[in-house]
């Protein structure tokens, strides 16, 4: 009744209905388990009214539901984004920095902070910009993007100032600090592939492939997940 190739596919649809990341602060457009790996996550029109945010250093959080992940953000300075294209130059061709190193998160809620205002591309008071996250925990890059119009001086709500930066160090999956759910979190030790990007961190572009540290325990826990 059930032949491989049924269970394989059961398998494969469970996985794309699992939250693969979500953008918690500032606010996503919007979530879509099953669009998350299209631009902006599915959501491709600016959300208003856009969310004010610091325009020196503000908190990004996200809530991470894979076991090991890679993780930057990168912005757009165009009032209405349409393509991962807005994201990597400005409307006169300066090329846009990345807005955070490339780091990695386990599974859990992390935050990092930005600092848009020293980007360098021109940023000021009242500047209109979208921030997208992209997230790759295996199964693809995923995307989240969230419209901001930056205020100086802008007082972050208390409870989300981020102490703990995830963006200025690796998580590794062989880490032994917090084991979350036991189960399979060992599986996933191969961790020595968090290959060098030569993402020079010029431009957007630097969206390199970085699925291969992910996609070990992604399928290590599909495997898992089939045994079932
Ligand atoms: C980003 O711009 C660089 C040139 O600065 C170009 O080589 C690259 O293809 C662009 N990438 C995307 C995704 O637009
Ligand atoms: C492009 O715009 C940025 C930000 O406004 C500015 O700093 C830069 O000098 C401009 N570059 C050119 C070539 O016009
Ligand atoms: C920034 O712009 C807002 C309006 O968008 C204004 O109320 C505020 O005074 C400005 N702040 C500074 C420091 O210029
Ligand atoms: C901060 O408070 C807001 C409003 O109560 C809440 O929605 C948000 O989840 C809180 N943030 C954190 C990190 O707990
Ligand atoms: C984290 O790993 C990336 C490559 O995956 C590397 O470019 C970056 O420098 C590392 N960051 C830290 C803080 O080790
Ligand atoms: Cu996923």
């Amino acid at each position: 009744m059930f032949s491989l190739k049924s269970l394989l596919a059961a398998c494969l649809l469970a996985s794309t209905t699992f939250a693969h990341f979500t953008l918690d602060y500032p606010t996503s457009r919007g979530f879509d388990d099953d669009n998350e790996p299209q631009y902006c996550g599915g959501f491709p029109n600016v959300a208003s009214p856009r969310q004010p945010f610091s325009l020196g250093q503000g908190p990004i959080r996200i809530d991470s539901h894979h076991n090991l992940a890679t993780v930057v953000a990168f912005i757009s300075t165009s009032s209405n984004p349409t393509s991962f294209n807005d994201f990597n130059t400005t409307s006169n061709g300066t090329s846009i920095p990345l807005a955070t190193p490339i780091f990695q998160v386990k599974q859990g809620e992390y935050c990092f902070n930005v600092d848009l205002g020293g980007l360098g591309v021109g940023l000021s008071n009242g500047s209109e910009v979208t921030l997208q996250v992209q997230y790759d925990g295996g199964d693809g890059n995923l995307y989240q993007c969230t419209d901001l119009i930056l205020i100086e001086g802008y007082s972050i709500p208390s409870n989300e100032t981020c102490t703990n930066d995830a963006s200025l160090s690796n998580a590794t999956a062989s880490s032994t600090t917090s084991s979350a759910s036991g189960a399979s979190t060992s599986a996933a030790s191969p961790s020595a592939s968090a290959s060098g990007s030569s993402g020079s961190s010029s431009g957007a572009f630097a969206r390199v492939e970085l699925a291969s540290v992910g996609l070990i325990g992604s399928l290590v826990g599909m495997a898992g997940l089939m045994l079932l």
